[in-house]
């Protein structure tokens, strides 16, 4: 985790270093500092608010109990009078200690909670009065960034710009900050990669069409490709019949030892491309994928749809480890409103895009990913007026409790 956060901190000092002194230029400020929006993480092993006191209390409570057990009144011996009075001062004690550290833990937690509403309040008005961040905050939020990096981007513009000086500078911010693959060079080095991610999110045509790609450049000869879509009722034929457009066979591999079996036929391959049982993101069989997918030399390139819920996609994010896969696709481009919530989590998860869905056809409907032209698109949104967002709805937004861990998804067996 140390590694890569200095890893990518020296890519943003490196393109720090590239830039120029223009003053709406964003190369020329210090980058999103991205540590900070550490509300993302979850804090430490326990993040119960006041789970501590209230643990405390429980163990205080246990250790009274335990030294009272032997002498508990056995069966046969009498019991006298100042035994019960005091085995009932203790239940008492016992019962006021734990009341009072459940109370005080409560009063923590209101009071964290109302001091962190506060401080957003304050942060809030304080961007009211500075209407050129006031309208950059609306834009941000319009285009669906989340509040996290609308506050991280509007806290670092530069205070003497006026309205497009500030959404220049901040488009430039946020290309410098999406991480990108650009021209496809992950890809055109070869390797073995996987395509994971939710049902229907567009994995096997986007295997295809980066197959597609590879071959035109490479040949045929120097694909392999796999699919280990065995849940789904046609998933195999599907890239069956894209392999035969191209004329690659396809090899169906139905659980990791035959996947490890296909890998080593394809060992002199310069690309193989995996493609992966489509499943929901709350689904438990995610981490069997995952776990059958663990193997070092596999690559994993996780796909989001761009048209999904922001909520959804983060919770994809989350369930697939797309902090830990080599890359992003983002697909159905094309289909998305606001393709900003896609970005966004790929610049708060650090993750890489490699390339660009944008339609159906295979394979015409695919782009390297370029950075400054997908922030562009996504700060051109012109909401319809009924998702215009006014002042007291953003307020509103900057209101919600912040800073809370995610909650875990309920996994599928759990509803
Ligand atoms: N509009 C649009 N449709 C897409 C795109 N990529 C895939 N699709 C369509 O989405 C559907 C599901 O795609 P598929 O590749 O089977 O998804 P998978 O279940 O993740 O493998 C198909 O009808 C595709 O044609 C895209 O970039 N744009
Ligand atoms: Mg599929």
């Amino acid at each position: 985790m140390a590694a890569e956060k200095v890893a990518s901190e020296r890519v943003f000092s490196e393109r720090a270093a590239a830039s120029s002194s223009n003053r709406t230029d964003a190369r020329a400020i210090d980058p999103l500092d991205l540590p900070e929006l550490g509300s993302f993480e979850p804090h430490g092993s326990d993040a119960r608010p006041g789970a501590k006191a209230t643990d405390a209390a429980q163990a205080a409570a246990a250790r009274r109990q335990a030294p009272s057990a032997p002498s508990a009144p056995s069966a046969t011996a009498p019991v006298s009078a100042e035994a019960i009075a005091e085995a009932l001062d203790d239940a008492r004690e016992s019962i006021a200690e734990a009341v009072q550290h459940s109370v005080l833990a409560e009063l923590r937690q209101m009071k964290a909670f109302i001091s962190d509403q506060l401080e957003t309040l304050s942060w809030f008005e304080g961007t009211r009065r500075q209407p050129v961040r006031n309208r950059l905050l609306r834009t941000l939020m319009t285009a669906g960034f989340s509040p996290a990096l609308g506050r991280a981007l509007v806290n670092r513009v530069p205070e003497d710009l006026n309205d497009e000086q500030s959404l220049v500078w901040t488009g430039k911010a946020l290309a410098r900050n999406l991480l990108c693959d650009t021209e496809g060079s992950m890809i055109d080095g070869g390797g073995i990669f996987a395509l994971i991610g939710p049902t229907g999110v567009g994995k096997t045509t986007s295997t295809a069409k980066i197959a597609a790609r590879f071959a035109l450049k490479h040949g045929t000869q120097s694909i392999g490709l796999v699919t280990v879509d065995a849940y789904r009722i046609g998933g195999q034929d599907q890239l069956r019949s894209f392999g035969r457009m191209l004329g690659v066979p396809v090899h169906v591999a139905h659980d990791a030892a035959s996947l490890a079996d296909f890998l080593h036929l394809y060992m002199n391959k310069k690309l193989v491309l995996i493609d992966t049982a489509g499943i929901g993101q709350r689904d438990e069989r995610v981490e069997e994928l995952l776990a059958s997918l663990s193997s070092n030399v596999v690559r994993k390139l996780l796909v989001v749809n761009a048209a999904a819920q922001v909520e959804t996609q983060e919770e994809v994010v989350l369930a697939y480890r797309g902090a830990q896969a080599a890359g992003l696709v983002i697909s159905k481009l094309d289909e998305a409103v606001r393709p900003a919530g896609a970005l966004d989590c790929a610049i708060r998860h650090r993750m890489r895009v490699v390339g660009v869905a944008d339609g159906q056809r295979v394979p015409e409907d695919w782009a390297w990913a370029e950075p400054q032209a997908l922030v562009d698109r996504a700060l051109a949104v012109h909401p319809s007026p009924a998702f215009e967002l006014d002042d007291q709805l953003l307020s509103m937004m900057f209101a919600a409790p912040r800073g809370q861990a995610p909650q875990a998804a309920p996994r599928r067996s759990d509803v």
